[in-house]
């Protein structure tokens, strides 16, 4: 007897969340942070003030639309000499901010619930999107441990996801991302082609003209 198995049963009270898979290993977890997200944003503050927003360059050279940052052990960068994670921001050679412990337990808790107890980040990119910025189809595949997964925390304006498959051939879903909504990516899911549409204009009460994304990752 689960959540979604019975009629009468679910009219009672729950604090459970509502679990959808996506895939192999693929986990939504709709409206998860809802209720802390304005907590989220605050802390975000904190973070900016030591490490803000950049547009880093691609390898090829191309300044990327999304603008990020990271907290953590470890911040994922990007330039010409290519991807990696790297212990101190480049851009004024301190270490990452801390990652805020109510970052890492929503993601410690958002990944247990999904089937992936024990996860441990030492990393988290912070993605924003203003209206027209989009991430083209990529693996995740700079981290050293796949058995961990990602999660995957949407704030702010809404997006479309492309959730493709195991190459770049597989024709991509798409789904639509809400504030509050997280998603997991374990198991075969976790090295599947992904993207994110153009942002579609539009204002929200958290974040104004953006969508923010917190990535937590196992970089090491
Ligand atoms: C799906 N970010 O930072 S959520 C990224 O919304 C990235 O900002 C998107 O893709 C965003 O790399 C997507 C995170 C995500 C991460 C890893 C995945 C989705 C994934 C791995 C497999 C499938
Ligand atoms: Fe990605």
């Amino acid at each position: 007897m689960n959540r979604a198995s019975g009629d009468l049963l679910n009219l009672l009270p729950s604090s459970e969340p509502a679990v959808e898979s996506l895939g192999p290993g693929a986990v939504l977890l709709r409206d998860f942070a809802r209720g802390v997200a304005p907590d989220l944003i605050t802390a975000l503050d904190g973070i900016l003030a030591a490490a803000p927003w950049r547009h880093m360059v691609t390898p090829g050279g191309h300044a990327m639309s999304v603008s990020m940052t990271n907290c953590g052990a470890f911040g994922w960068f990007s330039d010409r000499k290519g991807y990696r994670y790297v212990p101190a921001d480049p851009l004024t050679g301190a270490s990452w901010p801390a990652m805020p412990e109510a970052y890492r337990a929503l993601a410690v808790r958002a990944a247990a619930e999904s089937g992936y107890p024990g996860f441990v980040p030492d990393s988290c990119l912070i993605n924003r999107y203003e209206p027209g910025a989009r991430m083209g189809l990529h693996q995740d595949h700079d981290e050293t441990d796949m058995t961990a997964p990602i999660v995957s925390i949407s704030l702010g304006l809404p997006a479309t996801f492309l959730f493709g498959g195991a190459t770049r051939k597989d024709r991509p879903r798409r789904m639509r991302l809400v504030s509050g909504d997280i998603v997991v990516w374990g198991g075969a899911s976790r090295l599947f082609f992904h993207g994110v549409d153009p942002v579609p204009e539009g204002e929200h009460k958290l974040t104004g003209r953006a969508r923010i994304n917190l990535t937590f990752r196992k970089a090491r």
